[in-house]
């Protein structure tokens, strides 16, 4: 029998919620542990022997710690749902699926994180205007995607989804206006209908409040 999962996680945090998400896509029994950015906990001594990166999300399943989301997110499906389409094994396949998680990875959360971290955790009280257009960028990059199949990566969902949802919610949330991408404005329509949907709002709305009342004003003017 596998053991009972802990997430460290907390709700304001992208790459958390999408652990969230999988975890109740497949209806896994999993503990989550907050870990109070806003507080600095992940400077905690405890919690930097779980991960030296300091970084939420990270997954324990036993004596197994792993952090980095999109890795959490394969290792889920891997080891609770093995064979499953939400990581498909064909190799072209899970190329595409791969290669849209490396993009969420090294771009599109980034982009995102640039406008967060400098508030939340350095405390700065002022967002860069030049933040916004390379957060366009990325939800012009997914239309693409989503003009070569129905979802991300694949024609059903995949992990690739589940990793970039908290973030389109979230830029939802800071006022850029999805129906600018008509596809990609219908994908998100379509996946609120997941489980653990209504935990991803709520961590987006509170992420965007809490930017908004630091910077005392609207994150973006539009
Ligand atoms: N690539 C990582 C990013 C993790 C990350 O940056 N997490 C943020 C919360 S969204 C964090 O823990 N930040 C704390 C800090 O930067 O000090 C992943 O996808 O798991």
């Amino acid at each position: 029998m596998s053991s009972k999962l802990v997430l460290y996680y907390l709700s304001g945090s992208m790459p958390s919620r999408a652990c969230m998400l999988l975890a109740r896509l497949l209806n896994l029994n999993f503990e989550i542990k907050q870990v109070n950015i806003p507080n600095n906990e992940q400077f905690n001594e405890d919690f930097v022997k779980l991960n030296p990166a300091k970084k939420i999300p990270v997954l324990v399943d036993g004596d197994y710690v792993l952090s980095e989301s999109r890795a959490i997110l394969a290792y889920l499906v891997n080891s609770r749902s093995p064979g499953s389409n939400l990581y498909p094994t064909d190799p072209k396949q899970r190329g595409i699926v791969d290669q849209r998680l490396y993009y969420d990875a090294t771009v599109f959360l980034p982009n995102m994180l640039a406008v967060i971290r400098p508030i939340v955790v350095e405390k700065k009280t002022e967002i860069s205007p030049t933040l916004q257009k390379p957060i366009e960028e990325s939800l012009e990059m997914i239309e693409r995607y989503l003009n070569e199949y129905e979802y991300v990566a694949a024609s059903h969902l995949t992990i690739a989804d589940i990793s970039m949802l908290p973030s389109v919610t979230t830029a939802r949330e800071f006022g850029f206006n999805l129906t600018k991408y008509p596809r990609l404005n219908k994908w998100h329509h379509k996946l609120e209908t997941l489980p653990g949907f209504d935990e991803n709002l709520y961590g987006s709305k509170t992420n965007a409040a809490y930017l908004r009342k630091m910077v005392n004003g609207p994150i973006f003017n539009f």
